[in-house]
């Protein structure tokens, strides 16, 4: 992992003009400064391919935090000089290891740093940096770890209506399975604390890490709270929105499976032995009644039987790839951390 351009704490450091919040950096050419005692605010961005916005985000950002990163994930365009250009620390992937991966990066990269809060926006401008302070103040107040940029909790304007709807879906199939109900379950504009980076435990790569995000919040009992934000859909959208709600939805089905086996598959699979076995038993009553074999509801009884000791086997054989998988995950966290060391050590 390779890191191009420079933080120069120490630039400028004069408190915050208002409030907690930092200072404009604009007089301070590498976006850092020093925070004279007060928590540091970084930002992240994870970036594709942004060319086009990603001059302009960073340095809009810059007037919000004391430093900017942005995390590249293998852009084949100027992504990456131009970044650097406008003042941000990039941390390059060198190939493309997806969304999720890089917001683990972030993640990371914050908490290295010592960042007393983590912001994470988009880099294509759909999202507005003077909304920062608003996302940023709830976790400088110690109110809570995760502050979610929604774009519900408002009346949105020009989300077209194809979007709302697919939103509301992941969501409520997200809050359905973490337990934890909030308006916008994918919004990329959001703020941490350092307690939420040293918690927060993600293993989706792909745009799904922000539903696996709220399942992580609800495990390790994070505060989480939402502010209202607009976001911009002026510029053309990039992914196709039909597939990219499919992929994101199937992602929740097989976190739900994998983190809660026993609620989608135990609890069904018992519910369904149960009334297999129930009419089992109607089976014999009516044989006792008439003298005559129920076919049809022998085999409805036999269908039910059967599917609930699937569902009940699918639910052992996935607590045991859990706790197998556990394992895997903490060895690969291991070596994804060491190598965001070197690269730290390589290029900061
Ligand atoms: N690092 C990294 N960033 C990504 C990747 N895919 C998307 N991004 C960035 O993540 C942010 C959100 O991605 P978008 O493609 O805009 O997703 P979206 O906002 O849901 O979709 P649109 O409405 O079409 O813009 C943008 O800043 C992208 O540049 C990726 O694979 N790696
Ligand atoms: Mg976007």
């Amino acid at each position: 992992m390779a890191v191009t351009g420079s933080e120069s704490p120490g630039c400028g450091g004069e408190p915050p003009a208002s409030g907690a919040l930092p200072a404009s950096v604009n007089d301070c050419p590498q976006g850092s400064r020093d925070t004279g005692g007060r928590p540091l605010v970084v930002a992240a961005i994870p970036c594709l391919d942004e060319e086009r916005f990603i001059g302009s985000v960073v340095l809009a950002v810059r007037k919000y935090v004391d430093r900017v990163l942005v995390i590249d994930d293998g852009s084949t365009d100027a992504s990456a000089e131009i970044a650097a250009a406008a003042g941000a620390t990039v941390v390059s992937h060198g190939g493309n290891r997806g969304y999720g991966a890089a917001i683990r990066t972030a993640l990371a990269r914050g908490k290295e740093q010592g960042a007393g809060v983590l912001v994470v926006i988009d880099a294509d401008g759909q999202h507005d940096a003077r909304d920062i302070p608003r996302l940023v103040q709830p976790v400088l107040d110690g109110e809570a770890d995760v502050v979610i940029g929604s774009r519900f909790l408002e009346k949105p304007k020009g989300v077209p209506f194809y979007r709302r709807m697919g939103q509301r879906v992941l969501t409520a199939a997200t809050n359905a399975g973490s337990g934890r109900r909030l308006t916008d379950s994918q919004s990329g504009f959001r703020a941490y604390s350092a307690r939420a980076l040293s918690l927060l435990d993600l293993t989706e790569d792909g745009m799904s890490a922000s539903s696996e995000m709220q399942f992580a919040m609800a495990g390790k009992g994070l505060k989480v709270a939402e502010v209202p934000i607009q976001v911009s859909y002026a510029g053309q959208r990039k992914r196709n929105p039909v597939g990219h709600g499919v992929n994101v939805l199937s992602r929740v089905l097989v976190l739900l499976s994998l983190r809660q086996p026993f609620v989608l598959f135990g609890i069904p699979g018992t519910l369904l032995l149960i009334g297999g076995l129930l009419l089992g038993l109607r089976v014999f009553d009516i044989y006792g009644e008439k003298q005559e074999l129920a076919l049809g509801t022998l085999l409805g009884a036999i269908l039910l039987c059967l599917t609930g000791v699937l569902g009940l086997f699918t639910a052992i054989m996935l607590q045991a790839m859990k706790e197998l998988l556990r394992g895997q995950w903490e060895r690969f966290r291991q070596s994804e951390e060491a190598e965001l060391a070197d690269g730290g050590r390589g290029g900061d």
